[in-house]
């Protein structure tokens, strides 16, 4: 803290448990590391009890109920990585957006994209630094107030997913309205995503700065693309976002962060995620971890990918599906995670099973 009491992007208490950045590195980890998409969500009574009441995106913009929620999960279960809690669609709403949460049907734009004249309503020039500053506060504080447990994780959506909901106007099923401007206006897409890339770069190294140790895109709506259009409106903008973060990042003077790639049912696009210039790529339920082994090879690490309903099974059955899992995946270059993020109506010690089974199996793995 300053003497304007201030918290400042410095002075981190040292890191404890590096597990998951070595295995982000392909290094040697004593465990294999585990952390759960959605951990600081609403299984939980007491992310629930912090929440009550409160609109969505006024949490977002409080640094400390940020803080707060973040560090949840950690004081349940010895996860090896805790995740910024925030939202993808802060990035739309710094663009000049409207976006308001509502209760039983999710994020809703008031005033969605309908055509290209549409994107005359976006901002030209997005000061990044201030607009969002509130997510960079709540990193830094919570890089102060987690005392080193474990790395801190920042992150964004991608652009495509990121478009898709500021045209759709909320969550969809097709994404036709979306995936119209495609077929339809392709060169005013480009121009969207191509806007959006730029927001999302000083986004992500704006997190970095403030303590971010670790960055995810989750590029969510992979699934509805086809693979040519995914190598057209996808995968340009993941590589841009890789290579220029890395640049700025050193730059900068700061350290390299891992830098964890989720295109969730992109499994068509293995390959290409695989050199698109992160250390991870996490992988939903529908790869099988040997033939993800066989199609990435020793490149980069993987992340995933147990069925997030394998949950509801009983806890024994829970302890055998992640050692199948371990062993298809293997010890080196791994992060146990979740195929997607945890559901509202799961039991809380069923996650706790999941973590434990992670840290007892790959301990067993590695003694071998
Ligand atoms: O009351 C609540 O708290 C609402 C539920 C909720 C939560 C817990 C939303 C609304 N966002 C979040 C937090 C959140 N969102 C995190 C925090 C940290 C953590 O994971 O523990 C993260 C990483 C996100 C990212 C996010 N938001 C994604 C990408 C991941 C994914 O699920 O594919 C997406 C698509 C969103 C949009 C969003 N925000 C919230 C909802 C319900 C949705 C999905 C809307 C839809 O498509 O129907």
């Amino acid at each position: 803290m300053d003497k304007n009491g201030l918290i400042l992007p410095r002075d981190f208490p040292e890191l404890k448990n590096d597990n998951f950045l070595r295995a982000a590195q392909g290094d040697e980890v004593e465990h294999v590391p585990v952390w759960c998409m959605r951990q600081a969500g609403r299984y939980l009574p007491e992310f629930r009890e912090t929440r009550a009441g409160k609109d969505f995106f006024e949490t977002c913009r409080s640094p400390e109920a940020c803080c707060e929620l973040t560090l949840q999960p950690l004081r349940r279960f010895p996860f090896d990585a805790a995740i910024i809690f925030s939202d993808i669609l802060v990035v739309p709403q710094a663009m000049g957006m409207e976006v308001v949460m509502c209760p039983g049907k999710g994020p809703t734009f008031p005033e969605p994209l309908k055509d290209p004249e549409d994107l005359q309503r976006l901002k030209t020039k997005v000061d990044v630094s201030s607009e969002l500053d509130y997510v960079f506060k709540a990193i830094t504080l919570t890089r102060h107030k987690i005392e080193g447990k474990v790395p801190l994780l920042g992150f964004t959506g991608a652009p495509w997913t990121l478009m898709s909901y500021m045209i759709e106007g909320g969550g969809s099923t097709t994404h036709s309205k979306a995936k119209r401007w495609l077929y339809r206006f392709p060169d005013a897409s480009h121009k969207l995503l191509n806007q959006l890339t730029d927001v999302i770069v000083d986004y992500l190294l704006g997190q970095v700065k403030a303590g971010a140790q670790g960055l995810q895109v989750f590029e969510s709506h992979a699934g509805c693309l086809g693979p040519v259009e995914f190598k057209e409106f996808s995968l340009p903008y993941l590589r841009a976002i890789a290579g220029r973060v890395k640049e700025k990042i050193k730059e900068s003077g700061l350290e390299n962060v891992p830098m964890i790639v989720f295109a969730k049912d992109g499994h068509y696009a293995l390959e290409d995620l695989s050199e698109s210039g992160y250390e991870v790529v996490s992988l939903d339920w529908t790869i099988d971890p040997r033939s993800a082994r066989a199609r990435t090879g020793s490149k980069v690490s993987l992340q995933g990918n147990m069925d997030p309903c394998a949950l509801y099974a009983t806890k024994e059955n829970i302890s055998g599906i992640v050692k199948r899992m371990l062993e298809g995946f293997g010890t080196r270059g791994y992060i146990a995670n979740l195929g997607h993020g945890l559901y509202p109506d799961m039991d809380p010690e069923n996650v706790g099973a999941f973590v434990e089974a992670v840290h007892a199996h790959s301990r067993q793995l590695l003694k071998r």
